[in-house]
């Protein structure tokens, strides 16, 4: 049988060190082969280094056809702080074979204000706008908030559960941390699977056993489309994605005023309820911030930062009160106080859309 990678599933080989899975020769008699890793991930555990780069969409797609099929329920993993763009129709019809539970993940990262309970609610009906039915646990990887809940809700069932989800949302993040709750097993895996700030880390599935019939599976990520954090360099990639801490700016804004990211998106407003406010969210590497619409060209079409944008795409949206503007991967503008109708410039391809705010305010 082929060996595969332990932490990112890519079978293991011994030919080319430039592709996946290559792994020197020696190590594979050295190692019990449930603790063999391939020199990709060697390399992203101990340098924080992604020689190969991401996984293919073709690949991914394919991994997680084989992953859904043996599965007989999926986790599918969503990103809080992008949650509509983990949700592609290609990948929740993918998965609409199994029963589904939502792990709303990176809990982490919202403000403290903002409960869990509300943020269960507002997801379920969220999913429920977007026609998915499926309970939903909201958890962090990184401190271990609603894992509880999470191992109760597998051990009630026993599954063969697959780890599904768009790149960067934390599948192996949060399956790493399961595989360190035991769940019943005596031993802990001495390797898990790996985890990167890069998106497309995970290659192909590979499955974990655990007692009592458990058996969990990570999976790469499928590959969305509009997401601008996958239009740039892995640098200016990782300034987009909150990581540590989610930065929010607060502006009145008027028309002729203007609110932006410097060369990643901007919107001017055209009118306003007076009295209203824009809020801006975004990672902690860049930020929001207000000008007016005379200076559009310079942070648009001639911002000269690093991975300047060639196409921008014009757009005119009217933002309700409590309402969120959500730009995939990027961040979301939330209306208060009042309505905005807005003219977008975003990078051309990139998805947007409307929803009710996240934080704050539930009611429109
Ligand atoms: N703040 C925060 N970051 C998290 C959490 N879970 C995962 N991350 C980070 O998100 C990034 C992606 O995590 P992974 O587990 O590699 O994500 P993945 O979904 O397996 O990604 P692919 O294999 O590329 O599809 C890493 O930088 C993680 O540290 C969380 O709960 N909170
Ligand atoms: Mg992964
Ligand atoms: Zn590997
Ligand atoms: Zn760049």
């Amino acid at each position: 049988m082929t060996k595969r990678c332990r932490g990112c599933g890519a079978n293991l080989q011994t030919e080319n060190p430039g592709e996946y899975g290559y792994i020197p020769p020696k190590r594979l008699g050295e190692t019990d082969d449930d603790d063999l890793v391939c020199q990709r991930c060697f390399r992203i555990i101990h340098y924080n280094k992604d020689e190969l780069g991401p996984v293919l969409a073709t690949a991914s797609s394919q991994a997680l056809e084989e992953g859904v099929a043996w599965s007989d329920h999926v986790a599918l993993v969503v990103d809080l702080l992008d949650f509509d763009a983990g949700l592609p129709s290609a990948l929740l019809e993918s998965v609409s074979a199994r029963p589904l539970l939502v792990v709303a993940n990176k809990q982490d990262l919202l403000p403290k204000k903002t409960t869990a309970a509300e943020v269960a609610l507002w997801a379920k009906n969220r999913l429920r706008q977007l026609g998915v039915e499926a309970e939903v646990q909201v958890v962090s990887a990184l401190n271990g908030f609603g894992f509880a809940g999470l191992a109760q809700w597998i051990e009630a069932r026993q599954p063969k559960l697959l780890f599904a989800g768009v790149t960067n949302v934390g599948k192996s993040h949060v399956l790493s941390r399961l595989l360190g709750m035991r769940l019943g097993r005596k031993q802990q895996y001495a390797v898990k699977p790996t985890v990167s700030a890069y998106p497309g880390t995970t290659v192909s599935w590979s499955r974990w056993w655990l007692s009592g019939g458990i058996e969990l599976a990570d999976s790469p990520g499928f590959v969305p489309e509009g997401r601008l954090s996958d239009m740039l360099c892995p640098a200016c990639a990782r300034e987009l994605i909150p990581s540590r801490t989610l930065s929010s700016k607060l502006y009145p804004i008027a028309p002729g005023q203007m609110m932006h990211i410097p060369g990643r998106a901007t919107v001017v407003c055209q009118e306003s309820t007076p009295g209203a406010l824009l809020i801006g969210y975004c990672g902690s590497g860049v930020s929001w911030e207000k000008s007016s619409e005379r200076h559009l060209a310079k942070w648009t079409r001639e911002f000269d930062g690093h991975c300047p944008i060639q196409n921008w795409e014009e757009h005119t949206v009217t933002v309700p009160r409590n309402c969120d503007l959500i730009i995939h991967g990027l961040g979301w503008i939330s209306a208060r106080k009042g309505e905005y109708k807005l003219k977008g410039y975003l990078p051309a391809g990139t998805k947007f859309s409307l929803r009710p705010c996240l934080i704050g305010p539930k009611q429109q």
